[in-house]
């Protein structure tokens, strides 16, 4: 039966044979778990018979350790006055990044969404930094997502009378300030301490729409208890093998009002993003390094992402469509798609749209970019199924490397109905919190004014393929002056580097 601990009796269990931790005040008996733990056993070794809740809280989600344990591991609560404080050590290293935190512009100085990058690479704490701007293998896809945008140049029309232009548009019918969502990124709490909250919170105040992403730092029902009413979220969703787990979050989320389901298809495995996993290296202490071989089963040399995929089915199927049809009544989209053959297949199963994404370059490196992927869709489904876009039924959506409204507006000229925005919003409440996601997104209002009026266009539905010339879109040569801005942010991959012996 489940009691109350003191401090001193789970300190007693601060060994790999007999290893308790606590987390949000509950006493845990982990001893069993640790080769399993997805992350290794050293983690969870410097906490045993210890308060664990700092360390787990940014990179699990709250429930991982409840669903993860056997129930009679589940040892009771514990008395917290007892428990005597981890120490916290402030580095030199922290000193400084608090310097660079008082440091930080005013946000009426930034003035676009890379501003956020730059500040957001000072500010965060190195290994949050490396997670999120990761990408996979020489991450040359991640800078091709941005790099064809340049391909792609107006033609826009003159003499309108574009005193009023209006950019609001619907997203899977629902009405949308923007045509962009916030979209799916994991761990947020790596950022901020609001982690996700923070653009519910935004989302809410500028009338766009947030993708919750299965893996928030945020329980799902507490992002949906944070939107106001009549605020509509979607749910990005990682299937678990165990379809029953899948059913019951796909159906909680449905009674809780979730209007999309979006599905992500490009990610049975997790691509190899090495700046995390290099930084996971070089935060091991040297003297504990006793040789190469990996001691733990699971393989937690991967950084921050893979040690909480485990779970995601790698045997997902065409085949498995319609019983995702079956249990719940939400659009289902498909994200992570790749090509036209695949958009076919999505809208004959009857599904309500595709994200055309690259996984923000994630994934397989030369994967091509939403933008360039969407060009051949709009043409092939027209093609083999008389399809116009945008189009009502079938949405198209694309994400990846967008950081300006112009970059928006070529997507929907080229027949998306609204494009995600990930990593710019990631760096904006890292660096400013729930005012930094404010800010960005009124960037990107201001950007869009500009741009139908400079365009010619006054509504969404004028932003026509005319306006665009992409005929380079499938030519990888980039002839155009350097993105400075969006390049000196990139941050260089670097090589292995001798210990400090
Ligand atoms: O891109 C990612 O990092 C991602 O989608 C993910 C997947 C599993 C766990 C954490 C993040």
């Amino acid at each position: 039966m489940s009691r109350t601990y003191t401090g001193k009796e789970i300190a007693e269990h601060s060994s790999r044979e007999s290893c308790w931790i606590i987390v949000h005040g509950k006493v845990y008996d982990v001893t069993e778990f640790l080769p399993e733990h997805p992350g290794g056993s050293k983690i969870i070794l410097k906490y045993a018979g210890k308060d664990a809740t700092a360390e787990y809280d940014p990179i699990h989600p709250p429930n991982a350790i409840t669903d993860n344990l056997p129930p009679e591991k589940h040892l009771g609560s514990v008395d917290l006055t007892t428990v005597e404080k981890v120490e916290v050590v402030i580095t030199d290293e922290e000193k400084a990044r608090q310097q660079r935190i008082a440091q930080r512009p005013p946000l009426t100085e930034v003035l676009n969404l890379h501003d956020f990058e730059a500040i957001a690479r000072q500010v965060m704490p190195e290994k949050a930094w490396a997670y999120y701007s990761s990408a996979a293998d020489d991450e040359i896809t991640i800078r091709e997502n941005h790099a064809a945008y340049h391909r792609v140049w107006f033609r826009p029309r003159i003499l309108r009378n574009v005193t009023h232009v209006d950019w609001s548009t619907k997203i899977l019918g629902l009405p949308s300030k923007m045509p962009v969502y916030i979209t799916a990124t994991a761990l947020g709490k790596l950022g901020h301490p609001d982690g996700e909250l923070n653009l519910t919170r935004a989302a809410a105040k500028h009338g766009v729409i947030q993708m919750i992403p299965t893996l928030a730092s945020c329980s799902f029902d507490e992002l949906v208890d944070a939107a106001v009413p009549g605020q509509a979220q979607f749910l990005q969703l990682y299937v678990n093998s165990d379809r029953e787990i899948t059913k019951k979050f796909v159906q909680h989320a449905e009674k809780r009002g979730i209007k999309g389901l979006f599905i992500t298809v490009d990610a049975p495995q997790l691509g190899r993003r090495e700046k995390d996993m290099r930084m996971k290296f070089e935060a091991e202490d040297p003297a504990e390094v006793t040789d190469n071989k990996q001691q733990d089963r699971v393989d937690r040399s991967q950084g921050a992402a893979r040690a909480i995929s485990s779970f995601i089915d790698t045997g997902l199927d065409w085949k498995d469509i319609p019983w995702f049809q079956s249990i719940t009544t939400m659009p289902i989209i498909l994200k992570g798609v790749q090509c036209w053959e695949d958009a076919l297949l999505a809208y004959d199963a009857g599904l309500a749209g595709v994200v055309l994404s690259n996984h923000g370059g994630r994934q397989l490196e030369f994967s091509r970019s939403g933008i360039e992927t969407l060009v051949e869709v709009v043409t092939k489904l027209k093609e083999k199924r008389g399809l116009a876009f945008p189009n009502e039924k079938f949405q198209l959506f694309v994400d990846g490397g967008v950081r300006r409204a112009s970059d928006v507006l070529k997507a929907i000229a080229l027949g998306a109905t609204a494009v995600g925005v990930g990593r710019p919003f990631l760096y904006a409440f890292s660096s400013y919190g729930q005012d930094g996601v404010e800010h960005a997104l009124q960037i990107l209002h201001d950007e869009f004014e500009m741009n139908m009026r400079l365009l010619g266009a006054r509504t969404i539905s004028e932003i026509v393929p005319e306006m665009v010339d992409a005929s380079s879109i499938h030519q990888h040569i980039v002839s155009v002056p350097t993105d400075n801005l969006y390049f000196s942010n990139y941050e260089s991959m670097q090589s292995a580097r001798l210990r400090e012996i």
